[in-house]
């Protein structure tokens, strides 16, 4: 009786999808086709400790991630990565994401737009509910943006994500029809976040988010290769959002919250700046130093990652459910 107990109690906290058509459900192979993985691979013995997802645009910063976070859990005492993980070698395709695991942590690139971030984090919810991974996994958005009136550099943990009509909310079509779902963030995580940042010394805010479908008008810039705007037009828009409470703008956080927050996963998107909005349009820094503005937000969430793992490895044991608005 007790172990029917256990096994069902075991079931009820697997990471759950919200889709009864799933062919690896019914005895098929489900192809994650992007991933470049299936359901007929030990997915389990894969990915079954997987407690965190960190993704961002680039394939290279998955990589600098992986690396660094696999040399700098050597030295947490007690850190489940201490166990051999796979380690930083790219795990199935790389013609599209690179995914990375160390120990319980997955490093995977999402491109660039919410059409590319969306692939990839449906592929890999399914991977984590067929990998039996727990419905307390965290998922965390690494990301760059561009700040609007704070300094490059700084570290915005989004509270919320507007979308390019300054709607807080994401739009998707489906089967036709207008579809509109929150994209409200988990406030406590996203307050601890930013109580590490404030710790480590790394400049954070806490503040909205604006994702665009465009980098150049949609972000209001004038120097793409259509403009029908004015400066002053475009200084209107920016502080306006500043004015809404928008801090920084890139283009995967409405697609990134309303998602996760669809399947109830915890997550959070942690972006640092590296252009002030408010004092121009291109990027003039050269890539030695947008690295190093890059690093010093994933740092921050090794920072936080290594305070995860390192506290206890049974705080896994304990699910906890995610407090924001449902779809
Ligand atoms: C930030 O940077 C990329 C555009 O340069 C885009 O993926 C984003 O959200
Ligand atoms: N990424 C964006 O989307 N916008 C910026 O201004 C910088 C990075």
């Amino acid at each position: 009786m007790a172990s029917v107990e256990s096994e069902r109690e075991e079931k009820a906290s697997v990471l759950k999808l919200k889709n009864p058509n799933l062919p690896g459900e019914g005895g098929e192979v489900d192809y994650l086709y992007h991933l470049g993985l299936d359901t007929s691979m030990p997915l389990k013995e894969m990915f079954g400790d997987v407690r965190f997802v960190v993704t961002g645009g680039s394939p290279s910063r998955a990589q600098w991630f992986a690396q660094e976070l696999y040399s700098q859990l050597q030295h947490v005492e007690g850190a489940p990565a201490r166990v051999p993980g796979l380690g930083p070698v790219t795990i199935g395709k790389t013609d599209r994401y690179s995914l990375y695991k160390i120990g319980p942590v997955i490093s995977v690139s999402h491109g660039m737009g919410m059409p590319s971030a969306s692939i990839l984090l449906h592929e890999i919810a399914k991977l984590l509910h067929y990998a039996g991974c727990r419905d307390d996994v965290t998922i965390i958005r690494a990301g760059t943006s561009g700040g609007l009136g704070v300094p490059a550099g700084t570290v915005v943990i989004s509270t919320s994500a507007l979308d390019g009509h300054l709607r807080e909310s994401y739009t998707l079509p489906i089967l036709g029809k207008e579809r509109v779902f929150s994209t409200v963030l988990d406030p406590e995580l996203a307050e601890e976040i930013f109580q590490v940042g404030l710790e480590a010394g790394v400049p954070v805010c806490k503040g909205k988010t604006m994702a665009t479908d465009c980098f150049y008008e949609g972000q209001g810039r004038t120097d793409g290769a259509i403009c029908d705007y004015t400066a002053e037009e475009k200084f209107q828009f920016l502080h306006q959002l500043r004015d809404l409470g928008v801090r920084n703008i890139e283009m995967e956080s409405a697609q990134f919250s309303a998602f996760t927050g669809r399947l109830h996963i915890k997550s959070a998107i942690v972006c640092v700046t590296i252009i002030n909005r408010l004092e121009g349009d291109q990027i003039t820094t050269t890539k030695e130093e947008t690295d190093a503005l890059i690093n010093q937000g994933l740092s921050l969430v090794i920072t936080f990652l290594k305070k995860k793992l390192s506290s206890s490895s049974s705080s896994s044991s304990t699910s906890s459910t995610q407090k924001r608005p449902r779809n």
